[in-house]
């Protein structure tokens, strides 16, 4: 199959991508609103396909045959409608434009809805795998209508990344759809490396190890269970070596990490839904907490450490595997977490999306892929109506096996004193939702008691509120 696109916005990703679709056969119209850009570009890979050079916005679509097929790859945000506000009037009805940014799944809405009066198709394609997946296969997820999809679809499929000889590109679902998982994907992506970075912690502060050694522990957990992409590079990473200093990459590194806004917006969308993505949130707040230097070199000097923590550990093959342990039912409890907040957007939104199949196109291309993700897959494919990944048996019996390691990190983690606060958070989460009674039934009776906000009972149905401040206390059958 060989077809024609257009891609404008030509930096890191577009380029990628463009130099993809050109080596898959198609003919791609290139532009970039600094034509220096769209030079370079055909400077360096022209010689990869066949690509079309296009000056100003006139010509890049004059040089697209009839449905066009326009992906923008521009700075998200005001960029994207500024280069949106340019293309329309441009365009005729039938035309399909695709943006293929980090935008926000709240403005895609409002974009599709927009193009659609005008009689233009609205792809938001969530595309992942950084400017390597870009160019030699990403994980695609378009939000559009079937019928964009029919005229998009097999053009993306072309150029994603393959697993199995599926390739990782599904139409996720209308509008939004596709930027909504890939927001979720990006936050568990965060709940991920957070994950991995605690493991690091604490190898390297209670084991006294050297980065050099915990990168080869991360090399030898890529073999097993937890083979991914972010296991991989950990490794890669922490065997590095700054060549200026010699020493350890990562002790050179400022421990501020940094955040483009993903992260925070799934949290946000997930308070709105009221779904508890407890690993994606506290691995925001780690973030912004490595962030307030201030704040850290103020209590550096005066918050007390814990008195006797740090005890030699004995056994230190049974610690590094605790924390292994911890790492892979943490990791668990994230992705249920993710993929339970993906089923809550849908629902809010009124998307199908069909979780196995997202499961399916996250094997590859993009940054969380994993081992892990064919086990998901696999659970929806076993149980389509599964209530939490927790349950399937496979991860049932793996969170199992590996729990009083996970218990044992936590514990040590709080005892001397080192902070785990994905590892931990995971923790309460599975015992808060395998707790057969919890807490709250304390906090509707203090909800009843400062504000009548009435409460259900286990024994009768209806709403009840006791009368606090009478003798006697009655209770009385609520409105
Ligand atoms: P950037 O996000 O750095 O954006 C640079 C591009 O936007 C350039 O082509 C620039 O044109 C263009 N641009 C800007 Br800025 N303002 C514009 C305007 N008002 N009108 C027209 N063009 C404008 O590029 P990127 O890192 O390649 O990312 C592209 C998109 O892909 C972003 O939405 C990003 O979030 C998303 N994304 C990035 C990654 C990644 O790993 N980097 C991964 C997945 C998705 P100029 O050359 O004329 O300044």
């Amino acid at each position: 199959m060989s077809e024609q696109i257009g891609v404008t916005g030509l930096a890191t990703m577009g380029a990628s991508l463009a130099r993809n679709f050109a080596r898959h056969g198609h003919q791609v119209v290139a532009h970039n609103r600094t034509t220096a850009r769209t030079d370079a570009l055909l400077a360096a890979h022209g010689g990869e396909g066949d690509f079309v050079r296009a000056e100003t916005m006139e010509e890049f679509v004059a040089a697209l045959q009839r449905p066009r097929r326009v992906m923008i790859m521009v700075q998200a945000g005001p960029a994207t409608d500024a280069v949106i506000d340019e293309l329309v009037p441009l365009l005729d009805e039938g035309d399909v434009v695709i943006d293929g940014g980090n935008a926000r799944y709240d403005d895609t809405i409002r974009r599709a809805a927009a193009l659609s009066t005008t009689g233009l198709h609205f792809v938001g394609c969530g595309v992942s795998g950084g400017e390597e997946g870009a160019l030699l296969g990403p994980s695609i997820m378009p939000g559009c209508s079937a019928e964009a999809y029919a005229l998009v679809g097999p053009m993306l499929e072309s150029i994603a990344a393959v697993v199995d000889g599926t390739p990782c590109c599904t139409h996720v679902g209308s509008d939004g759809a596709g930027h909504f998982v890939k927001m979720v994907h990006n936050g568990i992506e965060y709940a991920d490396m957070q994950l991995i970075a605690e493991a690091y912690d604490l190898l390297r502060l209670r084991l006294g190890m050297t980065p050099a050694e915990i990168g080869e522990v991360f090399a030898g957990w890529n073999a097993g269970d937890l083979e991914s992409y972010l296991v991989e590079i950990t490794a890669e990473v922490l065997g590095h070596v700054d060549a200026g200093t010699g020493r350890p990459f990562v002790d050179v590194v400022m421990d501020a990490a940094e955040q483009k806004g993903t992260g925070r917006w799934t949290v946000q969308s997930a308070l709105d839904l009221g779904v508890p993505v407890s690993g994606i949130a506290e691995a925001v707040f780690a973030r912004a907490l490595s962030g307030h230097a201030e704040q850290r070199a103020a209590a550096q000097k005066v918050l007390a450490a814990p008195a006797g923590g740090g005890a030699d550990i004995e056994d230190r093959d049974g610690f590094v595997e605790a924390v292994r342990q911890a790492l892979y039912a943490s990791k668990v409890v994230a992705y249920a977490q993710g993929f339970d907040q993906i089923a809550a957007g849908a629902v809010a939104h009124g998307w199908s999306i069909d979780l196995g199949a997202l499961a399916t196109i996250w094997r590859g291309g993009c940054i969380i892929r994993a081992r892990f993700l064919d086990r998901i897959r696999q659970a929806f494919a076993d149980e389509p109506d599964l209530t939490t990944l927790l349950t399937h048996s496979y991860f049932r019996d793996a969170v199992a096996d590996g729990q009083e390691g996970w218990r044992r990190v936590v514990v040590e983690a709080a005892r001397s004193g080192i902070p785990a606060p994905g590892f931990a958070s995971a923790l309460a989460y599975y015992d808060g939702l395998r707790a057969e009674r919890s807490s709250a039934a304390l906090i509707q009776g203090l909800r009843d008691f400062f504000g009548s906000h009435t409460y259900h009972r286990v024994d009768r149905a209806g709403s009840f509120h006791t009368l606090w401040s009478e003798e006697g206390r009655r209770e009385i059958t609520a409105r």
